[in-house]
């Protein structure tokens, strides 16, 4: 989309002030994203990939419920919520996005000043703060009607339903890439139980379903520049019921791994356990009353499972042809999913040292 475009685009939004620049921004694999600045102010327009989501409309009204819920909460408890929350600008019109004919569904948010979000952990307290928002981002969402919220992906965190998507896309082979990939393969098809884990245990009743955000990749929190809080949770596109184990699990898939979700050289890849510790504290301290036994006697196996999961996404997307991730070199799917199996090995071979930890935290917070 050219900027001519998206101006014309973003003039469609409830913004009085003059446009100075509006630039492509951030690193999402999923919508694509640009900066607006204008005289006073600066805006996030994004375009949602309805490819994704095939229903923007329905992605949006949870946005806008789930926005105007926690802006509620921080305000009730002296915080700022024009910083601590996304909060969407509607159109002129006062709807929540804006339909263009060619270039497809857009929304705008205020942009968060004075803070960013990292690809890559920089100081380990930045990622213990991160845990805390997260925890916190959960619990003032515990009381959320949680029936009323679209599932905006069925089966988002199924990761039993993401390994029969692998089966399948391996016997299809649309993409002619099976035979390269074998070894991938098998590394997935060898840990077929595992994906039944967490949800064996919604099923059984013995973890509770919450309204979870479903995509905490570190990238996805905003770090305030002067404190280094955790200052606000963006992408909220896929807040949905959930686990706190996708969550979790998530954070860690992408945070504690040493090298990056896309590194070719697999000897960077690798679970740094300083990291793990300093999340599994934050969250434990802010959420540790809260949980049951179950959920956290899973805790050392939710990162290898999301990571698990993910991965086998990565490559079911490659076997298809790279039809869903953004891809930014040839293979790159490939890669992706390389890396999260080699965290996976790692994290399987540290899983003890995981729990020792999860149990030291757990003595204190829960
Ligand atoms: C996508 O949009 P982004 O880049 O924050 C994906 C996540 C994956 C992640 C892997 C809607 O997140 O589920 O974990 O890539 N989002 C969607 O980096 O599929
Ligand atoms: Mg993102």
């Amino acid at each position: 989309m050219n900027t001519e475009k998206a101006l014309a685009i973003f003039s469609n939004f409830a913004v009085e002030d003059e446009v100075v620049d509006i630039r492509p921004f951030g690193g999402g694999h999923i919508n694509d994203t640009y900066l607006v600045t204008c005289a006073n102010s600066k805006y996030t327009l994004q375009r949602i990939n309805d490819a994704v989501f095939t229903r923007p409309v329905q992605v949006m009204e949870n946005i806008l419920r789930i926005t105007r819920h926690l802006a509620a909460k921080i305000s009730a408890a002296g915080g700022d919520p024009t910083r601590e929350t996304l909060n969407v600008i509607l159109t002129r019109d006062g709807g929540n996005h804006y339909h263009d004919e060619d270039a497809g569904y857009f929304r705008v948010f205020t942009f968060v000043d004075g803070a960013r979000s990292y690809p890559k952990v920089e100081q380990p307290v930045h990622f213990y703060n991160a845990a805390r928002a997260f925890g916190k981002f959960q619990n003032m969402l515990s009381d959320f009607p949680a029936a009323e919220l679209h599932e905006t992906i069925p089966n988002f965190h199924n990761t039993v339903s993401r390994y029969n998507d692998l089966l399948k896309a391996a016997e299809s082979d649309t993409a002619g890439r099976r035979a390269s990939v074998e070894a991938e393969l098998q590394f997935a098809l060898d840990r077929k139980d595992k994906c039944a884990l967490i949800l064996n245990a919604i099923e059984a009743g013995e973890v509770p379903v919450r309204v979870t955000h479903n995509d905490t990749k570190y990238d996805n929190i905003l770090i305030d520049d002067e404190s280094g809080e955790g200052i606000c949770i963006i992408d909220l596109d896929t807040v949905m019921p959930g686990s706190m184990l996708y969550d979790y699990g998530d954070s860690l898939r992408f945070g504690t791994n040493a090298g990056a979700e896309d590194d070719q050289n697999l000897d960077n890849v690798y679970c740094d356990l300083e990291l793990f510790e300093q999340f599994t504290k934050g969250y434990l301290e802010v959420l540790g009353k809260e949980l049951t036994d179950r959920e956290i006697e899973l805790m050392p196996m939710a990162g290898q499972i999301i990571t698990l999961e993910c991965g086998m996404r990565f490559l079911t997307d490659h076997l298809n042809g790279d039809t869903y991730f953004r891809i930014h070199r040839p293979d790159h799917n490939l890669d992706r999913a390389r890396a999260q199996f080699k965290l996976v090995a790692d994290m399987e071979a540290r899983c003890d040292e995981m729990m020792a930890i999860v149990n030291k935290y757990k003595e204190i917070y829960c």
